[in-house]
């Protein structure tokens, strides 16, 4: 319970400073203020830079009473990510928080406003996009309006069959040479193939690969190298779903956009109703919005982010594509078994203690939402909001070492819902290799794949995981995408984990699920240790709970209450599948892991 108290505590400071105690030293920021400062109310600064710059002689000299950086309603546009340090920390009676004025909309945006629309050919409106077409610039995500748009693709989203079955896909053994095959009559002769980008999905992970060329007669698609080979469940194969990005002749309803890099034009197709002359269209122009990171010896401590939104964090494509193995992680080496790597969140957070973020809005990023990895401890990620996500909502967990494993963190009182929207392995919490965490009272739902995601090591041999919980939690409408998962998925020995007073249901199967079932709890390889308590499960594609390379008797049951799957689940893409027979399921990740 340790943690708890540590963050019940951390609340109070931050309360009383709130409450106006004349102690706090308070600076100003608007959109529009004065690079001169001095910061005061009547004449803020014009940038969050500036309040952290003028934060930190006060540090420096030793802090007399909390700080308080208020940011006054509007948005404030990042040209780099927001960096704050050990030279930022407050201490633990005088904290310093970054906060929006009381009753504030305050958005921290990593996008630029796309302006000079004209009526182009057909139904589509056009403008420049300045900085692409020299190369310095490009995106993959467009948001009209506040909504997310369509990057052109075919299938159509609304298609009644959204994807296509690849006919049959050929690695190179030397990885020289990347094809894919699909069946005669689908592909087109589509310009610019070069930024055509290919969606190909697994069993629990995806791949997202950059197309050199294509010979349409044919039906054949050149990748583009470097080659890697992904994970036997997850790389293209025969049979598996793929769908396409980003070619002119793929924008052919309202609401796609397309971006042509030879002419640096944008193109979008309104959807009806929509003006855009007066239209709101934002592209990003940075992959990190925050990253707050200390030293090994010199942490940040007692640093508070409350009541921002944070949103249009952009994320281009690795070259070679990206290659899914779990949860948002990827093959970065020539096989999966090698390096890997992982879908980098918008805001991140290496050796932080005793901080917060609280009461936020995270939204329309084109990565995951929060990570807090290396040595991150006592620090509470609480009553945020975390919606239209790429990737992951929220990420704890690092390295497996005992001195970087995060230790005593709170995540609680989150809403993450809408994650993994472009990749469909992702997960609405995942927990890592971490120690005494506690995943708390969250509401979490409308998700691809699984809901919290528990442990990352895929033996029962012992790590610095232990002492884990994952208790109060609503986590449903999950699984809509792909298979291999459930409302709660765990991993590996994790001695004296709770996973208590859950409430599961809605665990869904989809017409693209090609594999294991979907479960309310999945409880897979290694996993062991655990306290199962007061949990609530019923409406699950398959089997309520189940085990994949352990067993029920490794751990402890106590007054749970299994209601009965259903036999039919409807998914969020209207895409429904009956629980039924499934292909043979090859046991996966053996002798692996990180
Ligand atoms: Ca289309």
């Amino acid at each position: 319970m340790q943690p708890f108290h540590a963050a019940i505590l951390l609340l109070t400071v931050a309360s009383s400073t709130f409450a106006g105690a004349p102690a706090a030293v308070e600076f100003f920021v608007a959109p529009g203020g004065s690079a001169a400062g001095p910061g005061s109310r009547d004449k803020p600064f014009a940038t969050i830079a500036q309040a952290r710059d003028a934060v930190r002689p006060l540090i420096a000299a030793g802090l007399k009473s909390p700080v308080n950086v208020y940011l006054r309603e509007g948005t404030y546009r990042l040209n780099e990510p927001l960096a704050f340090g050990p030279q930022d920390s407050g201490d633990e009676k005088h904290p310093v928080t970054y906060a929006a004025n009381p009753g504030e909309t305050v958005v921290l945006s990593g996008g630029r406003p796309i302006t000079g629309w004209k009526r182009g050919d057909g139904e589509t409106w056009t403008a420049p996009a300045p900085g692409v077409q020299d190369g310095p610039w490009y995106f993959r995500h467009l948001f009209v309006n506040g909504r997310r748009a369509v990057r052109a693709q075919t299938p159509n989203v609304d298609a009644e069959n959204p994807s296509w079955r690849l006919k049959g896909a050929d690695l190179a053994a030397d990885l020289s040479r990347y094809t894919l095959t699909l069946p005669a009559g689908l592909l087109g002769a589509w310009s610019n193939p070069s930024d055509l980008e290919v969606m190909v999905a697994g069993n629990w992970e995806i791949n997202r690969l950059p197309v050199q060329s294509i010979d349409h007669a044919a039906g054949v698609v050149v990748l583009a190298p470097p080659h890697a080979r992904g994970h036997d469940a997850i790389r293209p194969g025969p049979g598996r779903w793929c769908h396409f990005e980003s070619a002119p002749e793929l924008l052919d309803q309202p609401g796609e956009w397309y971006l042509d890099r030879p002419s640096g034009t944008l193109r979008y197709w309104p959807l009806a109703g929509e003006d855009l002359t007066h239209a709101e269209v934002i592209a990003p122009v940075i992959e990190r919005l925050v990253e707050v990171k200390g030293l090994p010896d010199r942490p940040v401590r007692n640093l508070h982010f409350r009541g921002l939104r944070f949103e249009h964090m952009g994320l281009s494509l690795p070259r070679g594509g990206y290659l899914g193995i779990q949860a948002c992680h990827c093959t970065t080496g020539k096989a999966w078994t090698e390096t890997w790597g992982r879908v980098p969140a918008a805001i991140r957070w290496d050796y932080v203690e005793r901080s917060s973020l609280q009461d936020c809005v995270l939204t329309r990023l084109g990565g995951c939402g929060v990570e807090l990895v290396t040595a991150c401890h006592d620090n509470l990620i609480q009553g945020n909001e975390i919606t239209d996500v790429s990737g992951n909502g929220i990420m704890l967990g690092g390295p497996r070492g005992e001195a970087e494993v995060p230790k005593r963190n709170r995540i609680a009182n989150n809403h993450v819902h809408a994650c993994g929207v472009e990749y469909y392995g992702a997960v609405g919490i995942w927990v890592g290799f971490a120690q005494q965490a506690a995943i708390a009272h969250n509401l979490v739902h409308g998700l691809p794949y699984s809901g919290v995601s528990l442990g990352w090591q895929w033996n029962p041999e012992p790590t610095p995981c232990r002492e884990n919980t994952v208790e109060y939690n609503h986590i449903y409408d999950v699984m809509n995408r792909l298979c291999d998962g459930g409302c709660i998925y765990t991993l590996g020995f994790q001695p004296g984990t709770v996973i208590r007073g859950n409430h599961l249901h809605d665990s869904r199967r989809s017409r693209y699920a090609q594999g294991a079932p979907n479960n309310g709890m999945f409880i897979d390889e290694g996993s062991k240790g655990f306290l199962f308590e007061q949990n609530v499960i019923y409406d699950t594609a398959a089997e309520l709970v189940r085990f994949n390379q352990n067993q029920r008797d490794w751990h402890t049951w106590r007054d749970n209450h299994f209601g009965p799957p259903a036999e039919v689940k409807e998914s969020g893409q209207a895409i429904i599948a009956r629980a039924g027979p499934e292909p043979p399921y090859r046991e996966r990740w053996a002798g692996h892991g990180q």
